[in-house]
């Protein structure tokens, strides 16, 4: 058993495993420690990661990136119309509202959704992880932005089960990186507490939260976040200044160019990472389009000028996390940078300025969160001991829910959750119904959502029940924040009383709450089986008003069934799963073709080597001449009619020149065999 911490990023991925002696970031294929977000779709397989980076090029239009910016979506949101523009590859609006995904790939227009994307991607790091570890995983801990709804955590959940994954938790990025800062921290019991803030910028987001650590414990105080500012749009920006600079001095329109745009928006992004170090950068980029080289140039503080309203947004999320944690900057004892997005140097003096004190990057800036991830995983497996400690994280919406379309009265506009409510949570609210009814999830603050959220969540159908023993039957549902930050109707019952009590209820429903003590996870988001089942007789009880009564109540399971708008429902899951099967099949295929064709390629040449050299004497001209042919004639037909074939074909064709080989590499073999029997005869 393994524990292991994930950081999907819409760029990079990181891959954290807790060891022995610490924690490790793995290796990817290419020895790197960051995997890039990218699935290309080759003519005959797919590559990931890596790989998929060095064939986009070659399948600009069947490559995709930006997965994570694009999952849980609605493909009418206003930055999703503008992200479009930019992609290589086509989108529609699929029929609840999400996007599609549509490429070539084995001859036939396919479609894909967000979440069978971001499975490929899931199912890419699992495989490295494996291959690293040398054995099976599925426990770990998947890092997720805070600002991430309901159906988009959903939809990470989906994309794990579709790649074979099992998340212990959806873990906020900066608690991840909170947790990876603290829990090595023992000198809090000495200085108090201490209240942090970490700004994580990365490639589409920038999210803020401000922690306060304890002796043993950190509480999350506030999570603020801008979902669409990260170091893709300093890019962007570029990418537009040079495209409109081009046209004038070029003549030419990159915008009607996939390669081009992408090949420009590239080195925009390089020219990006120059001017963090230095205070000016050239550009030039060979054969663009239209067989012109071009040439740009500029000053970092033309950069800052060009990109001035992004570094104004960059300060609204750092001011909201502290009005939400109620705290001044002179609270705030420690500023962590992360996220490789904060690199620009203009960005860390703006911070400094909001904060009033200079940024520190102790942690490493883009590996904390998988850390964190895979500390937290140790921490839920049962099969790892950690050190004690407490995370305590809360959600950055509010949740509120309908009762058959009216707000329950729990709270203000029926809030149940309100924003702030720590992770996991769980409340039992009492229902006095007689028959089935529904339970509606909503956001009941558009004001806290990212714009353009829908802030429908999901619906609960509660029963079909019948509480025939009363004229009051009560209902009693346990509702659930889990700890991946989602809503479930956990379950439901009827308090059925066999005897009429006199007492009359006042409210429709009243309100429990338990602040779930449970460090494991359910996770599930399964409904309850249908029907009635565990039916408990309770003795003599105690009712609301303190008399005992003399009263039997039976408590009768009733069943729920959920409907998330823009969900996957079992049956697409599990199609979805048989189609990753299918497409990792043939991902195997191909590579196993590729070795046999490789295996095919070397024997050639070893054995022309061996005939002439070692083998020689071993072997008549005759043969000698034969074989020489034959090998002559693979080489042939592998740079032609061989060069794309089946991995049978390649199979054959090697045992063919074996049979005509190995009679001379026995005989060279026996007469080895023989030499060193004569020699073994002389020395004793
Ligand atoms: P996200 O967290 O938004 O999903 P991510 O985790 O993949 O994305 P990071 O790896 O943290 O993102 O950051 C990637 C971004 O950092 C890219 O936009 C990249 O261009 C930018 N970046 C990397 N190095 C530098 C640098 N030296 N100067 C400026 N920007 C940089
Ligand atoms: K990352
Ligand atoms: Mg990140």
């Amino acid at each position: 058993m393994s524990v292991v911490g994930f950081d999907v990023g819409n760029e990079n991925c990181v891959i954290a495993v807790v060891k022995q002696r610490g924690i490790d970031v793995l290796l990817n294929d290419e020895s790197k420690r960051e995997t890039p977000s990218v699935v290309c779709f080759g003519d005959k397989q797919r590559f990931l990661g890596s790989a998929g980076t060095a064939s986009a090029m070659m399948n600009p239009k069947s490559t995709v990136s930006q997965i994570k910016r694009l999952i849980g979506r609605k493909f009418s949101e206003p930055d999703i119309q503008h992200e479009r523009q930019m992609l290589s590859f086509d989108t529609s609006e699929a029929s609840d509202g999400g996007i599609l995904i549509h490429l070539k790939y084995l001859g036939a227009t396919r479609t894909f959704t967000p979440v069978q994307i971001m499975a490929m991607l899931f199912a890419h790091l699992k495989d490295i992880t494996e291959k690293n570890l040398e054995m099976p995983i599925s426990d770990c801990v998947i890092g997720i932005p805070s600002y991430f709804t309901d159906l988009q955590r959903r939809a990470y959940l989906n994309a794990a089960t579709i790649a074979g994954l099992k998340p212990l938790r959806l873990m906020h990025d900066c608690t991840a990186t909170a947790l990876s800062f603290g829990i090595y921290k023992s000198d809090f019991s000495s200085t108090g507490p201490t209240y942090v803030a970490f700004v994580d910028i990365g490639h589409c987001d920038t999210q803020v939260s401000i922690a306060l650590f304890e002796a043993g414990q950190m509480k999350i105080l506030s999570h603020t976040f801008d979902r669409s500012l990260g170091g893709r749009d300093f890019d962007e920006a570029l990418f537009h200044h040079f495209a409109s600079q081009f046209r004038e001095q070029y003549g030419i329109n990159v915008y009607s160019n996939v390669k081009a745009r992408i090949r420009l928006w590239n080195a925009c992004e390089k020219l990006k990472k120059v001017l963090s170090a230095n205070p000016e950068a050239p550009l030039n980029i060979e054969c663009l389009m239209d067989e012109k080289d071009v040439k740009g140039f500029i000053k970092r503080e033309e950069f800052e000028k060009l990109t001035s309203g992004l570094l104004d947004r960059i300060i609204i999320p750092c001011n909201k996390a502290l009005a939400d944690a109620g705290l001044t900057a002179d609270k705030i004892q420690s500023l962590e940078l992360v996220g490789s997005g904060s690199r620009i140097p203009a960005i860390s003096r703006l911070i400094a300025s909001t904060f009033r004190r200079e940024p520190r990057r102790t942690l490493n800036a883009s590996e904390c969160v998988a850390r964190g991830c895979a500390l937290q995983c140790a921490m839920l497996s049962p099969v790892f001991r950690v050190r004690e400690y407490e995370v305590q994280d809360s959600i950055p919406f509010s949740i509120g829910f309908l009762l058959d379309e009216v707000p329950i009265s729990t709270g203000a506009n029926g809030v149940l959750f309100p924003k702030g409510q720590t992770i996991p949570s769980v409340k039992i609210l009492t229902f006095q119904r007689s028959n089935l009814f529904n339970l509606e999830a909503f956001y009941a603050n558009p004001n806290e959502l990212p714009p353009g959220v829908s802030p429908k969540i999901s619906c609960f159908k509660i029963g079909p029940f019948q509480g025939s023993h009363s004229e009051k039957p009560r209902v009693k549902v346990k509702v659930q924040l889990n700890l991946h930050g989602i809503v479930n109707v956990e379950s439901a019952s009827l308090i059925d009383d066999h005897v009429h009590d006199s007492v009359t209820r006042r409210d429709v429903h009243s309100m429990d709450t338990v602040n779930s003590e449970c460090s494991s996870v359910s996770g599930s988001s399964e409904t309850l089986p249908n029907g009635v089942e565990d039916m408990q007789c309770e003795p003599s009880h105690a009712s609301d008003d303190g008399t005992i009564k003399d009263k039997s109540i039976r408590r009768l399971e009733v069943p729920v069934s959920e409907n998330i708008y823009g969900g996957m429902t079992k049956a697409e899951l599990s199609e979805a799963q048989e189609k990753e099967c299918q497409l990792a099949q043939q991902d195997r295929t191909m590579e196993a073709t590729k070795d046999k064709k490789n295996a095919l390629e070397s024997y050639v040449y070893e054995m022309r080597n061996k005939l002439f050299n070692t083998y020689r004497s071993f072997a008549s001209d005759q043969e000698r001449e034969g074989i020489s042919m034959n090998l002559q004639q693979t080489e042939e037909w592998l740079y032609d009619d061989g060069d794309d074939e089946t991995e049978n074909a390649y199979t054959s064709k090697l045992e063919d020149l074996k049979k005509l080989v190995d009679p001379i590499e026995n005989r060279y073999k026996d007469g080895e065999a023989r030499v060193q029997a004569a020699r073994d005869l002389l020395n004793c």
